[in-house]
């Protein structure tokens, strides 16, 4: 895949250019305040890093390379017979800025099916060692863990290579990880799920066809949901905790193994990726305390309300950025209205959807109201067969590679540094607030 390869550091020379001169000609100038609040609760709203891939809007939602998703599912190249954007265009979206053509989408989905026959045997092994009962989120990342062996760029460095050439090696990195975690993340799911039978990849398959293809779901419509599913979980610009990880660890020139594996420990969490295994869990533990497959608006508003009394959260709602209806949730719901408008599980969703806001926002406390990603995944999923909901979260990790992935070769070509922000101690604010600590100037 030289093309993609020299067209990005191409890219890169010429931003990491300008990044040079808008240091020197405007590195004082100020982008912003930070208050004491902000530092206790979680850095909301301090611009603190460079990420190139996306950009988060608080109103509309998230822009990949400036166009928003509807534009993508309408600009990038699809399979043949299908209308969902392939994830490979994406990625050399995020990598470019330059939609592919449609050759060269098709030149890259070949590319990573060569790379990924090249999957170690010993990462299988490591698997089968684990206990089944080993969450998915966890068996996924000792795989990603135990590719690390692989790894050019940590064998380059221990030889002692050129700082200039760093992001060659990531890129390469990147590139093997993007095409051998499909594989990864079937070999968990059919192991834990399926007895352990292994499917065969079909190299004329596309990278999310195929992937649908190893989990052993065949279906048309199964394959061009993982298209659009693979597209829109990629990246969210760089804040999000598994992005930020990725990026932070990263920067310690650990290698994107390594760096990976991190951010998608923090994908595992139930406030962050981990919670499309929590709205399903939460709608079917809803629909067996109601007795009821369909539960009408006043049920649900009952069982939110029981839901907020046991001090849990209503999971799939409010987001620390968004504003408004994440748009990743409208292109699942447009995805179900075309797909399976009757479907019960998807029609529960909506019912929640109607539901929900208004209850959170007489709260008064949270800041969004409206549904993120996660609120429709898993009834599409549910519709297709797909009923093991423990295993969500690993989709969402295969899909956020390639945003992460496509970040950190950025963050290599432009040479960024090691990532240190200061941290103070409370001891540190209240000597501040007496004026007797001048830490912080
Ligand atoms: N249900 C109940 N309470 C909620 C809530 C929800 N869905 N969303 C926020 N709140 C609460 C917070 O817990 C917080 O309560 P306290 O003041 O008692 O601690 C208060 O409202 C204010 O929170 P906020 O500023 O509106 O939200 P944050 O930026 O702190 O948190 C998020 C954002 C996503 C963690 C939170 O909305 C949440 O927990 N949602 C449910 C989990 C979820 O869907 N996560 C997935 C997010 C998308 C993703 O990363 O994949």
């Amino acid at each position: 895949m030289e093309k993609l390869k020299t067209l990005f550091k191409a890219k890169a020379d010429q931003l990491s250019a300008e990044i040079k001169d808008i240091i020197k000609e405007h590195g004082a100038k100020k982008i912003g305040e930070v208050n004491l609040s902000q530092i206790y609760q979680g850095m909301r709203g301090i611009t603190g890093m460079v990420y190139e891939t996306s950009l988060l809007d608080a109103q509309e939602g998230i822009r990949f390379r400036g166009y928003t998703i509807p534009e993508l599912q309408q600009k990038l190249p699809k399979a043949i017979g299908g209308t969902e954007p392939l994830p490979e265009g994406l990625f050399w979206l995020m990598m470019t800025g330059e939609i592919p053509s449609d050759a060269d989408a098709k030149t890259l989905s070949q590319d990573w099916s060569e790379r990924a026959k090249k999957m170690p045997t010993h990462v299988y092994k490591a698997l089968d060692s684990l206990p089944l009962e080993t969450h998915p989120m966890t068996q996924f990342v000792i795989g990603v863990m135990a590719l690390q062996n692989d790894s050019i760029f940590a064998k380059k460095y221990s030889e002692g290579v050129n700082k200039k050439d760093y992001w060659s090696f990531i890129y390469e990195d990147s590139m093997n990880l993007i095409a051998r975690i499909p594989a990864v993340a079937a070999y968990v799911y059919r192991r834990k799920y399926k007895g352990g039978t292994e499917v065969t990849a079909i190299d004329s398959l596309d990278w999310a066809g195929n992937f649908a293809h190893l989990l052993g779901f065949d279906q048309d419509g199964f394959k061009e949901l993982m298209r659009l599913y693979m597209t829109i979980h990629a990246d969210h610009e760089g804040g999000n905790v598994s992005a930020h990880t990725t990026h932070l660890v990263g920067s310690a020139l650990s290698d994107p193994y390594l760096a990976f594996a991190a951010g998608m420990n923090g994908l595992a969490g139930p406030l962050h990726g981990l919670a499309n295994q929590e709205v399903i869990k939460w709608i079917f533990e809803m629909q067996k305390s109601l007795g009821t497959e369909t539960p009408n608006g006043e049920q649900i508003a009952a069982y939110v309300q029981k839901t907020l009394t046991d001090g849990k959260v209503v999971p799939g709602y409010g987001h620390a950025v968004l504003r408004k209806t994440d748009p990743r949730f409208t292109a699942q719901q447009e995805f179900a209205k075309k797909h399976m408008p009757d479907d019960k599980v998807v029609n529960t969703v909506w019912k929640i959807f109607e539901t929900v806001p208004p209850i959170l926002q007489s709260l008064g406390k949270i800041k969004n109201p409206w549904p993120n990603v996660d609120a429709h995944s898993g009834a599409l999923l549910i519709h297709y067969g797909m009923k093991d909901y423990e295993y969500y979260t690993v989709l969402f990790g295969v899909s956020r590679a390639l945003g992460v992935l496509a970040s950190l070769c950025w963050c290599r070509a432009l040479n960024f540094p090691i990532e240190r922000p200061k941290s103070v101690t409370t001891e540190n604010v209240k000597a501040w607030l007496k004026g007797e600590d001048q830490v912080w100037e």
